[in-house]
C-alpha cells in the first residue's frame, strides 16, 4: 500500500514541467512507499494559462498566490520552480508551515541567503533537497562510483565546461518569462549561478571541496531591452565566466562557461585526470562515460599495455545506477529521467530517514563557491572559499 503525498508545485515554466512530469511518473518506475498526488500548481500566470497547465498535467487545483498554497493543510510538499530571487522567501514560509521542500538550483542569490534557508529547514526539521538533476544522470553516477572505487586514484586535474549559445543576439530582451535569467535582480548572476552552479556541484561531488578560486567574467552585450519596462537597461549578469580552482585534495581545476558559444546548446562536460585513471563525460552524449584505466585499483599494478586506450561505457546496463528501473540494456533514458531519479531518491530518503543529497546544507557549498567566483572576478584576485 502506498501513502499519498500531496504536492504543490510553484512555477509552471520549463522547470515546472520537469517537476510535474517526475511527480506523475516516479511510481511507474520506482517501488516507493510514497505516491505523489499532484494537488496544486501555483504561478503568477493568467488564470486561463494556469488552468490549461493544471489540466494538461493533471493537477487537482491551482493557486495564483504561493502564500495561499503554503497555508493549505492538504499540501505536504512544496516544489519551487520559480526565479531565483523568490526562493528564499518561499522556502522560509514553507519550512515554517512544516512542508517538505524541493528547490530548484541555484538555491539562492547568495551564500548568506542560502544560510538563512538552511537554518529555516533545519529548525523546522523538514526534509529538503536542491534539485541538481545532473547528479542523477546514470553516467555521472557511474563516474562517482568509479572515483569511490579508487579507479581514478590520486587526482591531478579537473576540467569542466558548460556552454550554451541562446543569448548571442542583441535582440534578446532581459526580464520576464524564462528571460529572467538575464536580469541580475532576479537571477543574482548569469552563467555563474545558472550553469557553473551545476558544474561546481558535480565537481565537488566527484572531487571534493574547492579551496580557492580566481575568476574572470565578461558581459558581451552591455544593454538590453527589459521585457517588463520596455526600456533599454544595462545588463548586469555575467555572459561568460572562466575560473581556476584549487581543490582541498591538491588537484587543480579549470572551469569555463558561456552563453556565447555558437553551436553549443547544453554542452556540459567534465574530465578528471588521476594517477590510476581518467574520466570524461559530455551531456550532449549523455549515455556514455569514457574511462581510461592505467592501474588496478586494488593492487596498484600497472595494467597498461598495447591494448590500452579510452573505454566508452554505454551506461545502460542493469548494474548502472537507476537503469534497472527502466528498459533493457542498450535502451537509453533522457533528460526528464534525471528529475524522476532525483524525486525517487528524495522519496526513498523520506522512507528510510537517510536524506537524499544535496540537501540545502550541502547545496550551500555551491553557493559559497559562486560567491567566491564573483568576488574574485570583481577584485581580480584569488579568493578562499569561506
Ligand atoms: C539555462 O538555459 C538552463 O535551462 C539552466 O537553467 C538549467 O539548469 C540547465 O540544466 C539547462 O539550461
Amino acid at each position: 500500500m502506498t501513502k499519498p503525498l500531496n504536492v504543490g508545485v510553484i512555477g509552471c515554466g520549463f522547470m515546472g514541467r520537469t517537476h510535474s512530469n517526475a511527480l506523475l511518473r516516479v511510481n511507474n518506475f520506482f517501488d516507493l512507499e510514497y505516491q505523489p498526488v499532484l494537488k496544486a500548481i501555483c504561478a503568477l500566470e493568467e488564470e486561463s494559462k494556469l488552468k490549461a497547465f493544471a489540466s494538461q498535467w493533471g493537477y487537482e487545483s491551482y493557486e495564483t498566490d504561493w502564500h495561499r498554497l503554503i497555508e493549505r493543510d492538504d499540501i505536504d510538499q512544496i516544489e519551487i520552480c520559480t526565479p531565483n530571487n523568490t526562493h528564499k522567501e518561499i522556502v522560509i514560509a514553507a519550512a515554517k508551515a512544516g512542508k517538505n521542500i524541493i528547490c530548484e538550483k541555484p538555491l539562492a542569490l547568495s551564500a548568506a541567503e542560502a544560510e538563512e534557508m538552511c537554518v529555516a529547514v533545519e529548525e523546522a526539521g523538514v526534509p529538503n533537497l536542491v534539485s541538481f538533476n545532473y547528479r542523477r544522470v546514470p553516467a555521472i553516477s557511474l563516474a562517482k562510483q568509479l572515483v569511490d572505487e579508487g579507479r581514478v586514484g590520486k587526482p591531478f586535474h579537473y576540467r569542466a565546461t558548460y556552454l550554451q549559445d541562446w543569448t548571442i543576439s542583441t535582440d534578446v530582451p532581459q526580464g520576464g518569462n524564462t528571460l529572467w535569467r538575464l536580469d541580475a535582480k532576479v537571477a543574482g548572476s548569469g552563467v555563474t549561478g545558472d550553469l557553473l552552479a551545476h558544474s561546481i556541484d558535480t565537481a565537488e561531488w566527484l572531487n571534493g571541496p574547492i579551496r580557492s578560486v580566481v575568476a574572470k567574467t565578461e558581459t558581451f552585450v552591455k544593454q538590453r531591452m527589459h521585457a517588463e519596462t520596455g526600456k533599454v537597461e544595462p545588463v548586469r549578469i555575467d555572459d561568460a565566466c572562466m575560473f581556476l580552482a584549487v581543490f582541498e585534495n591538491g588537484s587543480m581545476g579549470t572551469f569555463e562557461s558561456s552563453r556565447y558559444a555558437r553551436g553549443r546548446k547544453n554542452y556540459n562536460t567534465f574530465e578528471l585526470n588521476g594517477e590510476a585513471g581518467s574520466l570524461f563525460f559530455d551531456l550532449e552524449d549523455p549515455q556514455y562515460l569514457d574511462y581510461f584505466q592505467y592501474s588496478n585499483p586494488s593492487t596498484g599494478d600497472k595494467v597498461e599495455d598495447h591494448l590500452t586506450g579510452w573505454k566508452r561505457i554505454h551506461v545502460t546496463n542493469f548494474e548502472h545506477q537507476y537503469m534497472d528501473r527502466y528498459w533493457v540494456p542498450g535502451c537509453t533514458i533522457g533528460y526528464e529521467h534525471t528529475f524522476i531519479n532525483g524525486l525517487a531518491d528524495f522519496l526513498k530518503g523520506l522512507e528510510t530517514g537517510v536524506p537524499a543529497q544535496p540537501d540545502f546544507r550541502s547545496g550551500l557549498r555551491t553557493q559559497k563557491v559562486c560567491d567566491a567566483i564573483l568576488e574574485s572576478a570583481r577584485i581580480g584576485q584569488w579568493v578562499e572559499i569561506a
